[in-house]
């Protein structure tokens, strides 16, 4: 398992940033996901104060283990990249954050684009500064789940702590139906909860995943 500072960093927008926040937690390699605000011009973003910002979630992957190509196709794949957004928050956007993701980010925009005859929302907006939002939407989806959040607080009770958590991040995937409940065993050490809260997130991925 790679050191902290040997993480990558990418960041997306797609909508709603709750969902995303759960899909990228759930994959094998991502460490850990921050939604927050990005790509706007307007200073000190906020969810009742967006201003030109997009939602986005940010995350932080090893990529000996996942790759970006592998969260550009998984970003593809999780919204419709042609439809307008409804409104500018909900932009489909790509935040590449070195050289080699702008490179890989264009590349992959304009097979889709090829795909859909050329008819893509998408912005690729390079080196965007992010503003982590507020704790009440990072791991949204978990929170509404205290069988599980709250034994996650015990061990977490800093809002921080709690949303930069490998194991929150791994939770909410599971809670937004993303990961296999099969897999619940394999993940024990990294999610470390007591027994009851394992078999309440069973019983809740159990419900929403879909194989
Ligand atoms: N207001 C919408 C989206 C919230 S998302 C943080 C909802 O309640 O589902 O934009």
């Amino acid at each position: 398992r790679r050191a902290p500072a040997d993480l990558s960093h990418a960041a997306f927008g797609l909508w709603c940033f709750w969902g995303p926040d759960a899909l990228f937690g759930a994959q094998e390699g991502v460490v850990r996901t921050t939604v927050g605000y990005a790509g706007g011009g307007t200073p000190a973003p906020t969810y009742e104060d967006i201003g030109d910002h997009i939602e986005t979630v940010r995350v932080a992957y090893d990529p000996d283990q996942i790759s970006y190509a592998d969260l550009l196709a998984l970003f593809w794949t999780a919204h419709d990249p042609t439809r307008a957004p409804l409104k500018r928050q909900y932009q489909s956007a790509l935040f590449p954050a070195t050289p080699e993701q702008a490179e890989q980010a264009r590349a992959s925009r304009s097979d889709v684009a090829a795909a859909h005859d050329g008819a893509l929302s998408t912005e690729i907006i390079a080196d965007a500064p992010f503003t982590r939002a507020e704790p009440y939407h990072q791991k949204h989806k978990l929170r509404r789940h205290s069988a599980v959040a709250d034994p996650l607080r015990a061990v977490y009770p800093a809002d921080r702590a709690f949303a930069d958590s490998p194991a929150a991040a791994l939770a909410n995937g599971y809670v937004g139906g993303h990961r296999s409940p099969t897999r619940l065993t394999d993940d024990a050490a990294r999610l470390g909860l007591p027994t009851t809260a394992t078999e309440a997130l069973r019983t809740i991925a159990a419900d929403r995943h879909r194989a």
